[in-house]
């Protein structure tokens, strides 16, 4: 076993004690040494080894970035077990794609001038899915409304939010010190929203390409092409991503987390599985009603609630019959509660 040697160069990747154990516990790693993938490209991979140097090997198996990795010279032997892995529902294919693994953080990124509350709540809850914790990051605030950073932490309950700014140097070094010890962070966010701009401020020097943003629409130009994993000097991993159209959820496993304030409400909803749709008895509409809860958090929660369910449905035809069934015996039981008052 390699368990001895040193793992300098590695440490500096992310390497730890978890995934010292992961490796030394594989049987490959009697003959060959532990590497973490830092690019996929469509026939071959780069990955760094523990003497710090960068080398390709063929694709032989579905790597992805930031994961951990046996090789011997030319030759993957085994990906290590992943502990989170950031994932969307393929637009064409229907199956899920791994945008990246072995992650501790997910920084959501979304741009001053061109907010969309909506999408950081997928991008949150796509973020909570893969196991690893989303912080939200307020990006270009040199150009956007002051009052935003603000907004955004009220409506994003229970989520942290960083306001920074490339321009200014506001919020880097907060961003700097939640990635210190050695943790990776993968930068997700809409193209020209400033991830790899943002990725070079912390490395301190121009690593990733950037690209101007249109006049016309203030959207980016997909600069960034591949995922793409850097070391950071002052500790940690980023892993710079391009931005992406579509993003969609693979279940509602994270989307409670992204609204605690509406799943606080639904906790007294008639029904246990109320779709907060003008149900009888429901206590999240009666929250809006009241304008304890605002509508338009409500239907964005919804739209990604009903997206996760026909996903669902879309890969289980039994799960189809099931919620057509509920529904039909939910709204005659309904009318019979209601006649009785
Ligand atoms: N004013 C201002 N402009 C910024 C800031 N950060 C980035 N920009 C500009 O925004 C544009 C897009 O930045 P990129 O870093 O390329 O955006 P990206 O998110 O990597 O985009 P993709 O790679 O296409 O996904 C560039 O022209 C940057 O100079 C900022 O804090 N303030
Ligand atoms: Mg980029
Ligand atoms: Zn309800």
């Amino acid at each position: 076993m390699n368990t001895t040697s040193s793992f300098d160069a590695l440490t500096a990747y992310g390497w730890s004690d978890r995934v010292a154990v992961l490796y030394s516990s594989h049987p490959a790693s009697a003959t060959a040494g532990p590497g973490r993938v830092t690019r996929v490209e469509r026939s071959s991979f780069a990955i760094v080894e523990r003497s710090g140097v960068e080398q390709l090997l063929p694709v032989s198996a579905p790597v992805v970035v930031g994961d951990w990795v046996v090789a011997n010279a030319d030759r993957l032997e085994a990906i290590l077990e992943r502990w989170s892995s950031l994932e969307r529902q393929d637009p064409v294919g229907g199956k899920a794609q791994v945008l990246a693994s072995n992650i501790d953080l997910v920084l959501v990124t979304i741009p001053a001038d061109r907010p969309n509350a909506r999408r950081v709540e997928r991008e949150l809850a796509l973020a909570w899915e893969s196991g690893a914790r989303p912080v939200v990051v307020l990006t270009k605030t040199d150009l956007g409304d002051e009052r935003l950073a603000d907004e955004l932490s009220s409506r994003l309950v229970g989520t942290d939010v960083v306001a920074t700014s490339t321009e200014t140097g506001a919020g880097i070094d907060e961003l700097a010190a939640l990635l210190a010890p050695g943790r990776t962070a993968v930068l997700l966010g809409p193209s020209g929203a400033g991830k790899s701009t943002l990725t070079n401020a912390l490395i301190g020097e121009r690593r990733q390409r950037t690209g101007a943003v249109r006049t016309d629409d203030r959207r980016g130009r997909h600069t960034t092409s591949s995922r793409q994993l850097l070391v950071l000097p002052a500790g940690g991993v980023i892993i710079d991503t391009p931005g992406l159209r579509s993003l969609g959820l693979r279940s509602a496993a994270g989307i409670g987390e992204v609204f605690p304030d509406v799943d606080g409400y639904a906790s007294s909803c008639r029904f246990r599985d109320c779709g907060h749709g003008g149900e009888p008895g429901c206590a999240v509409t009666a929250a809006v009603a009241t304008g304890e809860l605002a509508a338009e958090r409500l239907a964005s929660y919804r739209k990604l609630i009903r997206e996760a369910a026909a996903e669902r449905r879309r890969a289980d035809p039994l799960a189809r019959r099931e919620a057509q069934r509920l529904w039909k015996q939910r709204t005659k039981d309904a009318r019979r509660h209601d006649k009785r008052r």
